[in-house]
């Protein structure tokens, strides 16, 4: 098959930070010269006490060990914030958007947003907060959650933000996890014109942690909500008490900077941790090489800042680099489906970064929602959170980019802390659906499933070799876990999760999870915490979850569930279950099909063949392979009889 290729053009070849030679020699260095090329590359930041070694990093078990800049010091807010006040203090920092176009928009200034930081961090440590802390953050896109990031990175307390969407049971689970006594939070949440009841859902979790004292409450909607006497603090009227004075705290490099929770192929959640010296280097770096950055850019990531992409690239990268950063509190489609486009418009986006899943839910709308709005802006567009089709990357060069705008598709994962694999706008030639090419310092490898190197053309699971410096360092609370889940599978290497095809030029096409993660609308979902949920409910006996092809999620929610005897399984019972899973998880773990299965095939020695099961979700049961081992064959003519076809 002949892939199409669209050159790099050439006015941004001239003018691009990168271009291939440059990406060539660059590279070449990032991995022949690995202490050179990073201590280089490390200047980009303000360290107070500079560090004397780059890297000590093993993936091997009898030496395995992961720190980057050990001996240096930092403080990532002071990058973020303090240092751009002589040179940029009256620029705007934060544009924030938002729900409704009739709102009035906000701009905040690096020297606003690093008053409103240090009197936050005040606010936090006259609640006790302190170094290594942990601080709970459950809030909308609003520049208060911004904010509430870098007052913990200033005063050195670990946050961890955990998406907003989040059902009150998995804000609980997270909050007991890395045992934090804080949570901010606000009354609610707008989406769509919808309202999110957060307060609610903290008060509600909070009956499960008995361990947090403090809560602060931002006022958003204005909503009437309960505060609870001694523990429940409104955010203005605290803030309003503090002095906008607080010294930034001298970090080591390796102090931990932030948890997130992501989801794994097995058990719980884990969370991830990232540190700060590494981190900072990273997500300023690739945020500057990856959109060809220039401070007076208007720059606009759509991510949530309840992901890793919203971390990186909605707060600490741009701010690192002095940019100005666009958080928008709506969705794509409300009022209509130009709502994108239009604050393209409004404040002159010039790189615009977003998710396939939102691009095909508005290519189905129809071209005339993005040709109703001029975009000329519009510089560099940007992908990420599952692999984009060939027909929404050519719709979102074509028709939101004109043809003029290279995409970046950028593959990387919470993990990795930043932008792993992808094109640079001056640089790559693009190839629509690929990766395309490392990042400098980043090593990629494919491997067959017994460790063999593939090299040339060719596919397999997709390892890193070596080290970068924004890889989180382990799994909070479970270090043996972090070493099994990433270095166990294949000795020596960091394991992705991930299946990939290198062509003959070199490019990387992602293939997609080969474990048991699935990616609904960009969102990593464990099937694992899918099947948990609903063997939790008192009908259920046992439950397997696949993916299976979804238009615009990507993938969506198969889940085949066994009742327990006696118990009808209709479609009360299926509306029963859906609304469970989105209690016990959250709407975004919605299962799209539940069919009711008296039997999951099943090896003799009683494990569920998973393979037969996404072949069913696939709606393809000409390969089904072989099933000679179930301990009975006829369970599989049963579910392929009675599937559902998905509303
Ligand atoms: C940043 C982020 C990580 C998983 C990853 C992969 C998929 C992300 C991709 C992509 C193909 C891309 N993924 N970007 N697949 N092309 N450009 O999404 O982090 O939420 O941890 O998900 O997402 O499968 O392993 P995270």
């Amino acid at each position: 098959m002949v892939e199409a290729l669209y050159p790099v053009p050439v006015e941004w070849a001239k003018d691009a930070l990168v271009d291939e030679a440059r990406y060539n020699e660059m590279y070449a260095r990032s991995v022949s010269d690995p202490d050179g090329f990073w201590r280089d590359q490390a200047q980009r930041i303000d360290w107070i006490k500079p560090f004397s070694v780059v890297k000590q990093t093993s993936y091997h078990e009898a030496d395995f060990g992961i720190s980057w800049f050990t001996d240096g010091t930092l403080n990532i807010a002071a990058n973020a914030l303090d240092r751009h006040l002589a040179t940029r203090g009256d620029d705007i920092a934060i544009i924030w958007e938002p729900d409704s176009p009739s709102d009035p928009e906000r701009r905040i200034t690096y020297r606003q947003l690093h008053e409103d930081v240090c009197r936050f961090a005040n606010l936090m440590k006259s609640r006790g907060v302190k170094k290594g802390d942990r601080v709970t953050i459950y809030l909308p896109m609003v520049p208060e959650a911004a904010v509430a990031m870098l007052a913990c990175a200033r005063i050195g307390a670990i946050h961890s933000i955990v998406f907003a969407g989040f059902s009150p049971d998995a804000l609980a689970g997270r909050i007991v996890d890395c045992d934090s006594s804080i949570v901010l939070t606000a009354d609610q949440g707008l989406r769509g014109g919808k309202k999110v009841p957060l307060k609610a859902n903290v008060d509600e979790a909070l009956e499960d942690c008995p361990g947090v004292d403090t809560v602060i409450v931002l006022a958003h909607t204005g909503a009437d909500v309960p505060m609870a006497e001694g523990r429940d603090i409104d955010w203005r009227t605290g803030v309003a008490q503090q002095s906008a004075d607080c010294a930034p705290e001298e970090m080591n490099a390796e102090d931990p900077l932030f948890i997130l929770y992501t989801s794994g192929s097995t058990g719980k959640p884990k969370g991830v941790l990232h540190t700060t010296g590494g981190y900072a280097v990273w997500a300023s770096m690739t945020h500057e090489y990856v959109f060809d950055y220039r401070p007076g850019q208007i720059y606009w990531c759509a991510a949530d800042i309840g992901w890793v992409t919203g971390h990186s690239y909605v707060v600490y990268g741009p701010l690192m680099n002095g940019g100005t950063t666009v958080m928008f509190e709506g969705v794509p489609s409300f009022p209509d489906a130009s709502r994108f486009w239009q604050i393209v418009d409004k404040y002159q986006v010039e790189i615009f970064y977003g998710a396939p899943t939102a691009l095909r839910a508005l290519m189905r709308e129809g071209d005339d929602y993005v040709k109703a709005t001029s975009r000329k802006s519009l510089k560099v567009l940007g992908s990420v959170g599952e692999p984009i089709n060939p027909e929404a990357w050519s719709w979102y060069y074509n028709v939101v980019g004109e043809g003029r705008c290279p995409i970046v598709d950028t593959w990387w994962q919470t993990e990795t802390g930043g932008v792993m694999i992808t094109p640079l706008p001056g640089a790559t030639a693009l190839k629509p659906g690929s990766a395309s090419k490392p990042m400098f310092g980043v090593r990629p490898m494919l491997l067959d499933n017994d460790g063999k190197e593939i090299t040339g053309a060719g596919e397999g699971c997709l390892v890193i070799a070596d080290s970068w410096p924004g890889q989180m360092r382990t799994v909070w609370g479970d270090h043996e876990r972090f070493f099994q889940t990433y270095f166990s599978t294949f000795k020596g290497y960091y394991f992705t999760g991930d299946g990939c095809r290198r062509d003959e030029d070199g490019y990387y096409w992602i293939t997609g999870r080969i474990d048991d993660v699935i990616n609904v609308s960009g969102h990593r979902m464990g099937t694992a915490e899918i099947e948990s949920a609903l063997v939790a409910h008192h009908k259920v006996a046992e439950a397997a979850v696949v993916g299976m092809p979804h238009e615009i999620k990507g993938q969506g929610i198969y889940a085949f569930v066994t009742t327990n005897a006696g118990v009808e399984a209709d479609e009360d019972l299926r509306r029963e279950l859906i609304k469970w899973v989105r209690h016990e998880i959250g709407p975004i773990a919605t299962p799209d099909v539940i069919q009711f299965a008296p039997g999951l095939p099943k090896t003799r020695s009683g494990k569920i063949m998973r393979r037969i099961l996404r072949k069913i979700g696939e709606n393809d049961f000409s390969s089904l392979g072989d099933t000679s081992t179930l301990a009975d064959p006829s369970v599989v003519d049963n579910l392929i009889e009675n599937r559902p076809q998905p509303a």
